[in-house]
């Protein structure tokens, strides 16, 4: 089990799916985008490695982002090894240098993903220096983790980490997870999250930062096909029209980007969103909500 932490928007998600070869995991250029842990299950002839997808850290602004940090900070407690993911391409933040500081006393395995290495500005010195910094003034003695440069985006450098991963896996009678499994994250909650990543690749400002989707219902019909009736949640009577877009074409846009994808990650001939948008004001500190959206246990 290995938990993937770090900073939001250090490519954590993208660097999940492309470990485990399917998207599990939703993925945007908006910081806070993995709202919940999601594990992503690979299983090959080496093994099963399972990889634990984590809230990056932030600074916290409402019930809904100290969730957040404590399900990212929570991850390392069950897992057999922590992975650090790192926007290699970024200059290092606190967010980061946090990370190295945890890394420091960490009592399993750690391994360092400098990502983004096809970016331009890749610079993995900064990163070095920082951890030599922080790990002098921390635990001089802290074991030296090891060092994976790679490009989530590419696939540069990931087959290494997998290799150092299964290294370190240790040996059990029976895999965790049944083989042809690659996520055990509920489908309504997965659902939801392909909804919110389409809406989040059309909206502006806060508006991504302030949205929730709960699928309330899943009807099949008789075909095979899906009807998918979701809710989406704005904090603002401003953000519905935003959402909906001029004639419907925000949400237009996102069932045609949904719909495919659903359909075709479960196998289906067609699938229809029908998509409800409600306001909803500071649903973010609403723990009964929360709750629902999968936030919160
Ligand atoms: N150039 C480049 N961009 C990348 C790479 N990996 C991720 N990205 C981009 O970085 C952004 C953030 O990626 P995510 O995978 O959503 O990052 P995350 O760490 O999961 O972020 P949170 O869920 O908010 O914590 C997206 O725009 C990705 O396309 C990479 O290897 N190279
Ligand atoms: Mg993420």
């Amino acid at each position: 089990m290995v938990a993937v932490v770090g900073r939001t928007n250090a490519g954590k998600s993208t660097l999940v799916n492309r470990l485990v070869g399917e998207k599990v995991s939703i993925v945007s250029g908006m910081e806070q985008t993995t709202r919940n842990r999601i594990r992503a299950i690979l299983t090959e002839p080496r093994g099963q490695l399972v990889f634990l997808d984590t809230p990056g850290a932030h600074k916290a602004e409402n019930e809904l982002g100290t969730l957040m940090n404590r399900m990212a900070r929570g991850a390392g407690r069950d897992a057999d090894a922590l992975l650090v993911v790192f926007d290699g391409a970024a200059p290092v933040r606190m967010e980061d240098e946090g990370w190295m500081a945890r890394a420091a006393f960490s009592d399993i395995p750690v391994l360092f993903a400098l990502n983004k290495a096809d970016a331009p500005r890749f610079d993995p010195a900064r990163f070095r220096e920082a951890w030599a910094r922080i790990r002098a003034e921390k635990r001089p003695d802290a074991p030296e983790p090891a060092w994976h440069a790679l490009s989530a985006e590419t696939g540069q450098g990931c087959d290494a980490l997998l290799g150092a991963l299964f290294a370190l896996a240790n040996p059990c009678e029976a895999l965790p997870f049944p083989e042809d499994i690659v996520s055990d994250f509920p489908r309504k909650l997965a659902i939801a999250d392909i909804i919110r990543e389409k809406l989040i690749a059309r909206l502006f400002q806060e508006v991504p930062h302030q949205l929730g989707v709960r699928v309330e219902r899943i009807d099949e019909t008789p075909d095979g096909a899906w009807e998918i009736q979701a809710t989406i949640l704005v904090n603002r009577a401003s953000q519905k029209g935003m959402v909906i877009g001029t004639k419907g074409r925000t949400l237009r846009a996102m069932r045609r980007a949904a719909e495919p994808e659903i359909a075709e990650a479960y196998g289906l001939s067609a699938c229809k969103i029908l998509p409800f948008v409600r306001v909803e004001p500071k649903w973010f500190r609403n723990h009964f909500i929360l709750r629902e959206l999968g936030y919160k246990e």
